[in-house]
This record gives structure tokens, sequence and C-alpha cells, in this order.
């Protein structure tokens, strides 16, 4: 890490009521939004870490909201869990460490916000589902987050991003992309412009279906990529799960269908071997029966009934976004490589077509469970 950010973070971790001294942070290179540093600090001889986290703002554009929305959610099943007496209640949800002056969140005189979360030991995350016992992990963390946040009562929690799932808006702005084609680009993902094209005449049921009042408006996590689920290191439990930006109303498909997305392929996000990209069905039937063990009791049929469908759809969306990024020249999702973004878009359209072939087998065995 260069020596001037090392500089930027002991300022920063002054303002936080952090015991101690820092000693060194490490940047974290998992997500693609904000920038994530793990640090550790003496503690009088014990040596403890914490995360300092910035929040991207071009993404976030309403912090203050963002953080409005953790506390109280953090706070709520903080709340339930120890109700419940369950053990090591701080292994289980995110704590936030406060300001000196009580806040959150740190603004710096650059305008950018901070924040503190305490470092949760032994646990670990990935990238990719090695066995189907992960999947069903993921499915049983975000169905009892979902579950858990059912009651949470007060203010509707703030849209920290407005339209997030909306798939027609999203269509809409992949339309637009490509009007304009301002970086030249339209060219080299003919094929990929094609495919999305195609699937135009479902992309708007699941919106359909809750403008109707078919299925209910929800607490949804809306970002429950694997990575985003820590697990135990010796017991492989999923202990507590990240990355909270997104709490906000929702539908359950959204969680339900980007753990689709993240949990049934062997294969990381941005894959460039499509021929190993594929929606196994061992792990799907282990991400549902998780999913459903923590979730299953609150679900109406009419929701249950759109989970496969979720699959396809959620992976679907997330897929014109990298190509809509692709198209507007990366400027959203964090790049490594010279088209990266359509590589991660081949890769979601590949599973799209997996998910697609075995959709109603899929859907069956939701039924079964
Ligand atoms: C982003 O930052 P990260 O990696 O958790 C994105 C998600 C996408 C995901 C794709 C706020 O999440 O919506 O599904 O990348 N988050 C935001 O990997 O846009
Ligand atoms: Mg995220």
């Amino acid at each position: 890490m260069p020596l001037y950010r090392e500089k930027q973070l002991q300022e920063i971790s002054q303002h936080f009521q952090i015991y101690g001294q820092i000693l060194h942070a490490e940047a974290c290179k998992i997500g693609h939004i904000n920038e994530t540093y793990t640090a550790t600090y003496n503690q009088g001889g014990v040596l403890v870490r914490y995360i300092h986290q910035k929040i991207n703002q071009t993404v976030f554009k309403n912090p203050v909201a963002v953080m409005d929305n953790i506390m109280r959610v953090t706070t709520h099943i903080w709340g339930k869990l120890t109700a419940q007496e369950v053990p090591e209640v701080t292994r289980r949800v995110l704590t936030i460490v406060p300001t000196r002056d009580g806040k959150p969140f740190y603004q710096g005189s650059d305008g950018e916000y901070w924040r503190t979360f305490v470092f949760i030991e032994k646990v670990q995350s990935f990238e990719s589902v090695h066995l189907p016992a992960q999947a069903y992990e993921a499915g049983k963390a975000f169905g009892l987050f979902q579950s858990l946040l059912s009651d949470l009562g007060g203010a509707r929690l703030h849209e920290t991003i407005p339209d997030f799932h909306n798939t027609r808006k999203r269509f809409a702005a992949l339309q637009k992309a490509i009007a304009e084609d301002r970086c030249n680009r339209a060219a080299s993902a003919a094929r990929e412009i094609e495919f999305a094209r195609k699937q135009e005449p479902w992309i708007g049921l699941l919106l359909d279906a809750h403008a109707s009042g078919k299925i209910p408006e929800r607490i949804t996590h809306n970002d429950t990529k694997f990575n985003n689920v820590m697990l135990d290191w010796e017991s492989g439990h999923a202990t507590c799960v990240l990355d909270l930006d997104t709490v906000m109303p929702g539908l359950v498909h959204y969680d339900f269908g980007d753990m689709v997305r993240t949990t049934t392929s062997p294969t990381m996000e941005d894959e460039e071997d499509l021929a190993k990209v594929e929606m196994q069905m061992p792990m799907f039937e282990s991400l549902a029966r998780g999913y459903l063990s923590t979730a299953g009791s609150f679900l109406t049929p009419a929701e249950k009934s759109y989970l496969a469908f979720s699959g396809k759809l959620i992976t679907f969306t997330i897929g014109i976004r990298f190509l809509t990024d692709y198209l507007l020249g990366d400027t959203y999702f964090r790049v490594h490589r010279p088209h990266h973004n359509l590589d991660r878009c081949r890769t979601q359209f590949k599973l799209v077509q997996s998910i697609a072939e075995q959709e109603e087998a899929m859907q069956k065995l939701v039924d079964s469970v």
C-alpha cells in the first residue's frame, strides 16, 4: 500500500473510538465498489483488527442514509439474537465503531465518508462455491437475515440506490448506452447485445407481479453474492453476512436470484472459459434447502413460485449492468484488465442460458422442499 494511504489511514483512525495505536493496514481487494482496509491495532500489547472503509459516493449518493439504514438493521438484528441468547452475537452481525463525536461515520475535509467495523476473526469468504454445503450456508444465512428483519419497525428504510434491481430501467440504460456508443465498443459486444435484446419479453415479470399486488415488498439485502457470506474457519458454517450498503426495501427474489447467480456455477464471476459456466443442480438444491430452512416460514406461495425464475432474472440484470458499464467505459465497476466488464457480462449470459434450460426442474425442486 502506498505511504500516503498509510498516512491517511493513520489520520482517519484517530477519529474513531478505538483504543490503542494503528500499526499497519492492508488494502482488501474484494468488492467492486468501496475501498476497504484491514487495520491492525496495538491495544496494550494485544493485536486487534478493524475494518476501515471509504464509501464510494459515485455509487452511494447519500452516505448518511446508507449508514442510517445500517445502524438500524444491525441494531435490530443484534437485539433479536441477544434476546434469543444466540452465542457470540458479535460474530453474527456487523458491529459499527462510532467516531469520537458519536457518529457512525467520519467525513474528512476532502468530503469523503469513512466508517469502521469490528473485524470478525477466524472466518473467510470465497469467490466461488466448492461444496453444496457452502451453498446451503449462504441460503440459510441470507434467509435468516431477511427473516430477522421482517419485523423491523419504524419508517421505511432509505432506498440507497433507487431502482437498483429494476430490470426494465437497467435495460433502458443499456439501450441508451448502445445508441450512444460513446467508446466505440458496441461492435465488439454485438453478440452480447443481441442476446440481451432477445430476453426483453420476460424482464418485467417480477415488477408486474409486485405492481399487481401478487408479491410483497420486504426488507432485503440486495447484494447477496457468495463472497458477502463469512464462513467459520473451523466449522464451515456461515457466521455473518457483510456489505449492508444496499439493505433496503425490495423483493425476496433479488436476494435469492443473486445467490443462484453466485453459488450454483463452479466458476468465478469473470470466468473466461464459458464451457465451465453452468447452473449445477446439486448446488441449487442445497441453496434452496438452506434458504427455505430460514425464509420458508414467512414466504408466500406466490413468492416461492418465482424463486427459480429470479435466478435467471438477477443473473441477466447483473449481466446487462456489466455490459452497460463496458459500453460506457468502465466507470462503475472496478476493472482489473481490458474488457473485464465484457468478460463478466459473457459469464452472466452463459449462466442465464444454463438456468433457462433447467428452470422448470429448478422450480419443481423448490416446490418439493
Ligand atoms: C457490486 O461491491 P460488490 O462487489 O459487493 C454491485 C452488485 C453487483 C456486484 C457484481 C452497489 O457489488 O450489485 O451484483 O458488484 N454493488 C453495487 O459482482 O452496485
Ligand atoms: Mg456490494
